[in-house]
């Protein structure tokens, strides 16, 4: 199969499906594009104008949690449980992360402090819906690689990185949630999954964007 991803870099969306093809070892490329001046075919093939966009074969699949499961479906080993129920489930858990990114988005970008912390406390109110699917073993373990894990990591990935730019933030993780994020950092897969100048990268893009967190210590 010849697999092309279209990206954005900093797109936590099209890291999932990065994190699941490193895990796989699925040989695949990556092309990377100005979300703000799309070029005009990915304007003609993505009908919402986002990233991830897929194309296999030349057939083109978009939405970050459709792409996830083709990808489990058509190459092995498959982490996507056996069992119905659990993997409806997992997709329920997956759209809820979805939710996440774009909270941790609008807190990341919010350009004052008040605005900032209103969104910090909404999702560590949101962060606290894992803890019971966390206690059950729903989502896998250190053994047991899932795609709630792929979908989680760029989300744990950014709040880290935040709160290495300004200590400040200091989310408030209930405990289990905390040893998940640990455990994810740690994943070879997550770890190739972004450039290597990352942080950096990130940190720019919030500049550029007058994020209150990374301009809160400037004079
Ligand atoms: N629901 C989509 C969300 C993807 C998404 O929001 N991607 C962002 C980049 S991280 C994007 O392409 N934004 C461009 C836009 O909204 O115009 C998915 O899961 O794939």
């Amino acid at each position: 199969m010849n697999i092309k991803l279209v990206s954005f870099l900093l797109c936590p969306f099209v890291q999932r499906s990065v994190i699941l093809l490193e895990k796989k070892q699925i040989q695949y490329q990556l092309e990377y594009i100005d979300l703000e001046q799309p070029p005009a075919w990915f304007r003609r093939l993505s009908p919402m104008g986002k990233v991830p966009l897929m194309m296999i074969n030349g057939a083109v699949l978009f939405e970050s949690a459709v792409i996830l499961d083709f990808l489990d479906e058509s190459f092995s080993p498959r982490f996507h449980p056996s069992d119905n129920l659990k993997r409806a489930q997992h997709k329920a858990w997956i759209e809820f992360g979805s939710s996440l990114l774009v909270a941790q988005h609008g807190m990341a970008l919010a350009q004052d402090k008040e605005a900032m912390l209103e969104k910090k406390d909404r999702l560590e109110d949101e962060l606290r819906h894992l803890l019971p699917p966390l206690e059950q073993g729903l989502f896998g373990d250190a053994v047991r690689f899932s795609l709630v894990d792929a979908a989680y990591a760029p989300l744990f990935m950014r709040l880290d990185l935040l709160a290495r730019i300004n200590p400040s933030l200091n989310i408030q993780y209930p405990g289990p949630v905390a040893e998940w994020a640990e455990r994810l950092s740690s994943l070879p897969c997550v770890k190739e999954s972004v450039v290597d100048d990352f942080p950096q990268q990130y940190r720019g893009y919030l500049e550029k964007k007058g994020a209150w967190l990374v301009m809160a210590d400037r004079p």
